[in-house]
C-alpha cells in the first residue's frame, strides 16, 4: 500500500457499529498501492501495477454484475464468511492470531492481500497521494449525485453533512448543472471549504429554533429537488426525507447508520410520489468505473487534492482519527 484516506466508515468500524464485524481486524478501505506479487491463476494484474482495492468488487458473472443498475456483486456478499477471503481463510496474522479483513480491502497496513476481482489497475501517471480517495469517499459522493440521483440541470440540491462524502456530492451536483446547492452541517467550520466546492448556501441547524426540514422547505419555496444524507444519522435522514419537494422528488441515503437502528416515517409522506434511494460506492461498479474515474481526475474534471486537508505517516493514524472526530479535517491521507 502507498496511501490511504481515513473515512468515517473506518471510525464506525472502530466504534463497532457496523454489522457482522469481527475483531481483531485491519480496517481502512480508501487506498492505493503497487502489486507486490500475485497468486496462482491471476491474469488481470501483474507485479508493479498501480492499483486501487475495491469496496465494490466485481466478479463479472453474477446477476448484479451483469445488470447495469447494481454494484453489490453477489459473489462477494452472499454465503461468504465475513472478514475472510472467499476460501474462508484470512491472510493476516499477528503473533499467531488470525486477523480479519475489512470491506475486501484492509488498507491501514503496508501490505494487504485482496482478491483479483477486488482490485483494479489504474493509470501509472495518477497522483498517488490523492487518487486513493477514488477508493471510497470521492466516488461515493460524486456517484450518488450523478448515478443514483441523476441530478438534473437547474435543480436545487441539499446536502446534509459537509465531510468528505458530502463535498464529493457537491462536486457531482455542480457538474450535473444544479443551480442551487444548500449545505447543512452542525460544524460551521466546514462552510468555507464547502463554498469552494460549489455549495451556494450553508446552514447550521443549531442557528434556528425551527426544525431543519421546515427551514429548508421555507428556504426552497416548497422543498429541494434532491436531498442527500451524508452523515449516517437517523434524525437527519428523517429530516432529509421531509425536506424534498412534494412534486415527485428524491432523497438519498449515503450515510451509514448504526446496526439495528431503524428509520421510521409517516407513509403518507410517500403518497406525494417521493422516492427514497440509497447509494453504495456511488453506484459505480468497481472494476469498470475506477480506472475511468482516475482518468477523469487526470483530465482535471475534478480536483481530489482539494479534499485532502491533512497528511500523516501511518504511525500517526490515531492523530488522523482525532482530526476526524473533532471535525477538523475533510480527509486525512496516511502514507504507508
Ligand atoms: P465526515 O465525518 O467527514 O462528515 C460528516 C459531516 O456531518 C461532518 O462535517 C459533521 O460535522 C456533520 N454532522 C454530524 N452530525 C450532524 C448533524 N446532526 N447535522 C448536520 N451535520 C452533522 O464523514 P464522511 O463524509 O467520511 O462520511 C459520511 C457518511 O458516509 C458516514 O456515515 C460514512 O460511514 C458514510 C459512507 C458511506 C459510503 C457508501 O458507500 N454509502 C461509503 N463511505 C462512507
Ligand atoms: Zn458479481
Ligand atoms: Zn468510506
Amino acid at each position: 500500500m502507498l496511501y490511504t484516506g481515513i473515512c468515517r466508515s473506518d471510525e464506525h468500524a472502530v466504534e463497532g457499529i457496523l454489522p457482522e464485524m469481527k475483531f481483531p481486524i485491519i480496517i481502512g478501505h480508501e487506498g492505493v498501492g503497487i502489486v507486490e506479487s500475485i497468486g496462482e491463476g491471476v491474469t488481470g494484474i501483474k507485479p508493479g501495477d498501480r492499483v486501487i482495492p475495491l469496496i465494490a468488487p466485481q466478479c463479472g458473472k453474477c446477476t448484479v454484475c451483469k445488470d447495469p443498475r447494481g454494484n453489490r456483486c453477489l459473489t462477494f456478499i452472499l454465503n461468504r464468511p465475513k472478514g475472510l477471503m472467499s476460501d474462508g481463510t484470512s491472510r493476516f496474522t499477528c503473533k499467531g492470531k488470525q486477523i480479519y479483513h475489512f470491506l475486501f480491502t484492509s488498507t491501514f497496513t503496508e501490505y494487504t492481500v485482496v482478491e483479483e476481482n477486488a482490485v483494479t489497475k489504474i493509470d501509472d501517471g495518477a497522483t498517488m497521494d490523492s487518487v486513493c480517495l477514488i477508493g471510497c469517499g470521492f466516488s461515493t459522493g460524486y456517484g450518488s449525485a450523478l448515478n443514483t440521483a441523476k441530478v438534473h440541470p437547474g435543480s436545487t440540491c441539499v446536502i446534509f453533512g459537509l465531510g468528505g462524502i458530502g463535498l464529493a456530492v457537491a462536486v457531482g451536483c455542480k457538474i450535473a448543472g444544479a443551480t442551487r446547492i444548500i449545505g447543512v452541517d452542525i460544524n460551521a467550520d466546514k462552510f468555507d471549504k464547502a463554498k469552494a466546492f460549489g455549495v451556494s448556501e450553508c446552514m447550521n441547524p443549531k442557528d434556528s429554533d425551527k426544525p431543519i426540514a421546515q427551514v429548508l422547505l421555507e428556504l426552497t419555496g416548497g422543498g429541494a429537488d434532491y436531498v442527500f444524507e451524508c452523515i449516517g444519522n437517523i434524525e437527519t435522514m428523517t429530516a432529509a426525507l421531509n425536506s424534498v419537494t412534494l412534486l415527485m422528488e428524491l432523497q438519498f441515503i449515503v450515510g451509514v447508520s448504526a446496526v439495528q437502528s431503524k428509520l421510521s416515517f409517516d407513509p403518507l409522506i410517500m403518497l406525494s410520489g417521493r422516492t427514497l434511494k440509497s447509494s453504495y460506492f456511488g453506484g459505480w461498479k468497481g472494476k469498470d468505473s475506477v480506472p475511468m474515474l482516475v482518468s477523469d481526475c487526470m483530465a482535471k474534471k475534478f480536483d481530489l487534492e482539494k479534499l485532502v486537508t491533512h497528511r500523516l505517516p501511518l504511525e500517526k493514524i490515531n492523530e488522523g482519527f482525532d482530526l476526524l472526530r473533532s471535525g477538523k479535517c475533510i480527509r486525512t491521507v496516511l502514507k504507508l
